[in-house]
């Protein structure tokens, strides 16, 4: 069999990573790029693209794209698929020469992608193709992301040994340890079955290791509202899982990575420069509105009216910089409202405590004033941080169908 040349691909970025997805340039009819990664799947590949066409064509005639990426599979998995693309001019075969890797060869995909709605599914046929017709619905009613899930509903895997149910378990868990937020979004966050919307994770840089994209896409997407869709996890019946030691490794590496790059050590450097400039701006409203060379205003008048000054300066600041990446999911003027009057109540707590620990620290302990005072607002400023993280720029997060398919 003749080699399978590399399909256009003048368009896509070098390996670098991370990947940004582009925003659509100009409207499109297409509705759904559903991408499929391979590598040596050429017992399945065929089937699977015609089973998928059958079942799309049914609900979105037209108006979808198969993607297949293959990392120029030695079994000619590109090859097979490039035959039948006189026949369904919906699919599209990309054949990577260079890279290796599934999210990323999904990445890929989805960058060549024209469709307002982008997935992914195996290419291996265990992933049952006609899942679709219960995926799309969801994204149809409004949901930003659908995850296949073996865990909701009637989802299920079929006869993995106690060995292999351990090891997706431990991975699990160990997720929801380093990353609690990311992992108890959804029941299923190590599934290779989803669909996302475009707008969802267009421009973010996403830095996949290995296989698990979806991790990445919750954790620094846009995704507001998840639907899950319980299915089961079909036996291979065909070809060869390509997890191997490696993969675990590269699994914990981009947990790892994860872990530090959503660390809240910028937020919080942001928040304390944030505070630093409160000070200064609480400092000089107080001397110009207090000094008796300026206004000579009495002193409870002129500190209430700085220290508000200030609390508003601070809650802009950290409104459009500190937090802006909750804000950007919580637009509105009612919506920011609702943050400073929580950011206001939380700093005025943190003021009663910032003095009664001066007191307590300076009379009771008998530390030097000043050294107390700083003490206090060390611990404030972390008070103040955690509880408006959690407060005021809290993540709303709304689920479509937290129950998943019941059916
Ligand atoms: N393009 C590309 N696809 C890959 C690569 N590794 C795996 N895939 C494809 O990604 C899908 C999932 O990989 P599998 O090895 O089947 O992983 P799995 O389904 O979690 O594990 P098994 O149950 O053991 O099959 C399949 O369609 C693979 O062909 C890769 O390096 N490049
Ligand atoms: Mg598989």
């Amino acid at each position: 069999m003749p080699h399978v040349a590399p399909a256009s691909s003048t368009h896509l970025q070098a390996s670098a990573v991370p990947i940004q997805i582009p925003p659509l340039s100009q409207p499109s009819s297409v509705q759904l790029s559903l991408v499929v990664p391979t590598y040596n799947e050429a017992s399945s590949i065929c089937s699977l693209i015609r089973q998928l066409c059958a079942h799309l064509d049914m609900i979105l005639p037209g108006a979808y794209e198969l993607i297949v990426v293959d990392d120029n599979s030695p079994d000619y998995t590109a090859k097979l698929a490039q035959e039948l693309q006189e026949e369904l001019p919906q699919l599209k075969v990309i054949c990577r020469q260079r890279e290796r890797g599934l999210a990323t060869a999904v990445l890929r995909g989805w960058q060549a992608a024209r469709g307002e709605v982008l997935g992914v599914m195996d290419g291996d046929l265990q992933h049952p193709p006609e899942i679709i017709l219960k995926l799309w619905p969801a994204i149809q009613e409004g949901a930003d992301l659908v995850v296949g899930s073996r865990y909701v509903g009637s989802g299920g895997v079929s006869h993995w040994n106690l060995g292999r149910r351990l090891v997706s378990r431990g991975a699990q868990a160990i997720g929801l340890v380093l990353l609690p937020g990311v992992f108890r979004r959804v029941s299923d966050p190590l599934s290779g079955l989803f669909l996302v919307r475009r707008q969802a994770i267009a421009g973010i840089p996403l830095s996949p290791k290995g296989y698990k994209l979806l991790i990445e896409v919750l954790a620094r997407g846009r995704v507001t509202t998840i639907a899950e869709v319980g299915y089961i996890f079909q036996e291979r019946q065909n070809g060869e899982s390509k997890i191997q030691l490696q993969t675990c490794l590269q699994y914990l590496h981009h947990l790892i990575h994860l872990r530090f790059s959503l660390g809240q050590v910028g937020a919080f450097l942001r928040f304390s420069t944030v505070g630093l400039s409160g000070t200064v701006v609480d400092m000089v409203l107080l001397y110009l509105l207090h000094d008796p060379a300026n206004l000579g205003w009495d002193l409870i008048t002129s500190k209430l009216i700085a220290s508000e000054m200030a609390i508003l300066n601070n809650f802009l600041w950290n409104d459009l910089w500190t937090f802006r990446h909750v804000t950007r999911l919580q637009p509105g003027l009612s919506n920011r409202l609702k943050r400073l009057a929580k950011f206001n109540m939380i700093c005025l707590i943190g003021l009663f405590l910032n003095s009664s620990l001066v007191i307590l620290l300076s009379e009771r302990l008998g530390i030097h004033y000043l050294l107390a005072n700083l003490i206090a607002i060390g611990i404030v400023v972390f008070w103040n941080f955690y509880l408006n993280s959690k407060l005021s720029w809290k993540s709303a997060e709304a689920k479509l169908d937290p129950g998943g398919d019941k059916s």
